[in-house]
């Protein structure tokens, strides 16, 4: 149907915008668009075209599937040495309401989540000052444990990159001047000891004078960078995030999505990906130190999706010996800020309508993540399900407990089931597909799973 067919009151509308039309000629051709591009998409009236464009990009690379997972949260301590100004979740030693849990509740923990037949816990807590290093591979250990004795496996996504700076302090291996190599101690330990990837937390908005206005003491954009870039190396997959819609401007958020995208296209590189000559490379913005390639997208029709199995081949040379691992981003979470409880609760944090262009933005410019998420504890249901049209194509899990945000006095029991998520995901129009972590295709018997 075209516009001149509609019978809606001129007011509805959409507001066609010529700008658009070099964007969607990039997009179409899955060419890299350029910050200038991502503010033209920030600022058209023509929400309509932007999110089309968005579930073109969405559609090319995830045709009529969208993605949940059964998973659980588990906050092991909420006692945090930082204060930042967004988070309503940290408490101090002795303040009411401050916990740590112990391995006991932990194993408690984990056998509810083998009972609900989940694949995941994802696992993230305070900076804990209290704890010591031991702590933390034990509990992976025994939620690995635990998931064996009940004959199943648990993936573990755990630890934000600012945690595991703080376990590399804590276990007396971080020296800043080679903080690489601390970081690397520590991740191969906690890989050792089970761990399956790192979410996407902890990565705000890379921008100096938002880390110093909202949550000074936090580790900078390069220490994140380098925590991922290192994983990536060790064969971890990992997430990303950005908090958004607090005291940040729009022009920096796509600055957090262009150095996101810097980073991806060397750990598409180290897979084997070859940049696109004739894509568009943002001068002066490499991620790292690390050489600099150029861009690799995966939007042009016909390209490829890393996959696990694409790293662990990576990760053998043809002779058989070891080669370099490859982990990557699978996905982007656009976190809106919930201003809730926090610091800056004058704040009104983001609309509906910054939400969703958001997504789609995230979509568009991150041309080289697989997936992008709709969290929708943070999003609720409803918008994640509506961003399903947008730009996402994965809504997250049954989660159960979620402690670091509640949206209008939530309590920190937030759980759907999954005929909630599979009816939100049908209902935008798609075949709901159970992943576990990893993206793969989850077969099911009730509680009992496999990989299909
Ligand atoms: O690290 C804290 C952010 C993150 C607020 O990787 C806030 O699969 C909004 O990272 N308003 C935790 N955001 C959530 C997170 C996540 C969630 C779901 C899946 C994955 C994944 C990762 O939330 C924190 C921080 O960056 N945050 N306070 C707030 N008031």
């Amino acid at each position: 149907m075209t516009t001149a067919e509609l019978t809606l009151p001129n007011h509805s509308l959409p507001t066609a915008d010529p700008r658009l039309d070099a964007i969607r000629a990039k997009v179409e051709r899955g060419e890299r668009l350029s910050l200038d591009d991502g503010m033209v998409l920030y600022e058209t009236p023509d929400l309509w075209g932007v999110f089309e464009l968005a579930d073109l990009v969405r559609d090319r690379l995830h045709p009529g599937v969208a993605y949940y997972n059964i998973n659980r949260h588990l906050n092991y301590s909420n006692v945090c040495a930082l204060s930042c100004k967004f988070c309503e979740f940290y408490r101090k030693k002795g303040d009411e309401g401050a916990y740590t849990h112990d391995m006991e509740s932990i194993a408690a923990e984990a056998k509810k989540a083998c009972e609900s037949g989940a694949t995941e816990m994802h696992i993230v807590g305070g900076l804990q000052p209290y704890l010591p290093w031991d702590y933390y591979p034990e509990m992976i250990r025994t939620i690995k444990r635990v998931a064996g004795e009940h004959g199943t496996d648990l993936h573990i996504k755990a630890f934000t990159a600012v945690e595991i700076v703080h376990l590399a302090k804590i276990a007396k291996k971080y020296k800043r001047a080679n903080r690489k190599e601390s970081i690397r101690l520590i991740l191969s330990e906690l890989k050792e000891a089970g761990l399956g990837s790192l979410p996407g937390g902890g990565a705000e908005v890379f921008d100096d004078r938002v880390h110093d206005e909202t949550h000074k003491g936090k580790i900078r954009s390069d220490e994140w960078l380098d925590v991922h870039l290192v994983a990536h190396e060790l064969g971890l997959n990992t997430n990303a995030t950005i908090l958004y819609g607090h005291i940040d401007q729009r022009r920096e958020r796509l600055v957090h999505m262009e150095i996101l995208r810097r980073a991806q296209d060397q750990a598409l590189s180290r897979l084997g990906y070859a940049d696109d000559k004739d894509a568009f490379t943002e001068p002066g913005l490499a991620a790292t130190e690390e050489i600099d390639i150029g861009a690799i997208t995966l939007t042009r029709p016909g390209s490829k999706l890393p996959t696990p199995e694409m790293a662990e081949a990576a990760a053998r040379n043809a002779d058989g010996s070891s080669g370099s691992p490859g982990g990557y981003f699978q996905t982007i979470i656009p976190l809106p800020f919930i201003p809730d409880g926090s610091e800056l609760e004058h704040l009104p944090g983001p609309s509906g309508i910054e939400n969703i262009r958001t997504l789609a933005i995230a979509r568009l410019m991150l041309d080289n993540f697989p997936h992008v998420k709709a969290f929708w504890i943070m999003q609720t249901l409803a918008m994640a399900q509506t961003m399903l049209q947008a730009g996402a194509d994965d809504i997250d899990g049954t989660v159960v407990w979620y402690d670091i945000t509640k949206v209008g006095g939530a309590s920190t029991h937030q759980e759907v089931t999954v005929a909630d998520l599979q009816r939100a995901i049908r209902e935008a129009g798609y075949e709901a597909v159970e992943r576990d972590t990893l993206y793969r295709r989850v077969e099911r018997d009730g509680r009992s799973w496999k990989l299909a």
